[in-house]
């Protein structure tokens, strides 16, 4: 029989679930089961998941929700989905949803043609939502080079992003843009030598806030504000690398998964 774990976020500890649960914060768990199985309300994600699923004490943010929205992608089928939509694609930017190694989208783009963000996006205009993405870099990072997660206008236009990118040094950014193609003022930033990180941007009806994690599970929060400046009608990622001569490396964004709650 698997032995189940609850986490503990107060003390960053697995729990082995045998007996009494107790009062444990930020964790509850279903009724008894009759099947052997075990539901554990994940309170970061918001979802019920199957309580096997952590009985080695493993990273249940890499588990897929049990019920994805549409705009959802865990990136594991082979194919880009019919879902998003490119921006600025040259036919320098590719894409590889690989199922060989991580079930991961690579989106690659070398960046020394005259376009900024390469740009995968979904209509949206949710009066509220929740949005996610795993994303570390695969390749060359240095000045101006960005992977993130935006909400934007329509086609995408102007948007907001939270990123991990390069700029003098290595960072977490919240950056406006014009549009793809146009920076516009930089609103938040810490620095970051990491390699791979989880965003959020969220919404509840009155304030747009964007986070980061290491885990996927403990968030803090970057920027917050009450108006964009624009209408949502868009959400996504991208990846952005501006004119670098012929010869440097590729960059490479790695998303492993893209979920949205609304
Ligand atoms: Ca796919
Ligand atoms: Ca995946």
């Amino acid at each position: 029989m698997a032995l189940l774990y609850i986490r503990d976020e107060l003390n960053e500890t697995w729990i082995p679930c045998v007996g009494e649960l107790g009062d444990i914060p930020n964790v509850s768990i279903s009724a008894a089961p009759t099947n052997g199985a075990a539901l554990v309300y994940d309170t970061v994600s918001g979802k019920w998941i199957d309580g096997t699923a952590v009985a080695t004490g493993g990273d249940w943010v890499d588990i897929p929700p049990e019920s994805p929205s549409a705009y959802d992608d865990e990136f594991d089928d082979g194919s880009l989905d019919a879902k998003w939509t490119w921006y600025n694609q040259s036919y320098l930017d590719t894409w590889d949803e690989d199922t060989t190694k991580e079930d991961c989208l690579y989106l690659q783009h070398p960046g020394w043609d005259s376009t900024r963000w390469a740009i995968l996006y979904q209509a949206c205009t949710e009066g509220s939502f929740d949005l996610r993405t795993k994303v570390s870099w695969g390749g060359w990072r240095g000045n101006y080079t960005r992977i993130g997660l935006f909400i934007g206008e329509a086609t995408p236009g102007e948007f907001t992003t939270i990123l991990i990118g390069y700029d003098e040094y290595p960072r977490i950014r919240v950056q406006h843009f014009s549009d793809p193609n146009t920076w516009a003022e930089h609103l938040a930033d810490i620095e970051f030598n990491g390699n791979k990180m989880y965003l959020r941007i969220g919404y509840d009806g009155s304030t747009f806030r964007f986070y980061y994690s290491d885990d996927g599970r403990a968030w803090t929060e970057l920027y917050h504000t009450s108006s964009l400046g624009f209408t949502m009608g868009s959400i996504g990622i991208g990846i952005d690398k501006i004119f670098y001569p012929v010869g440097y490396d590729d960059s490479v964004a790695v998303f492993d998964w893209f979920r949205v709650s609304v």
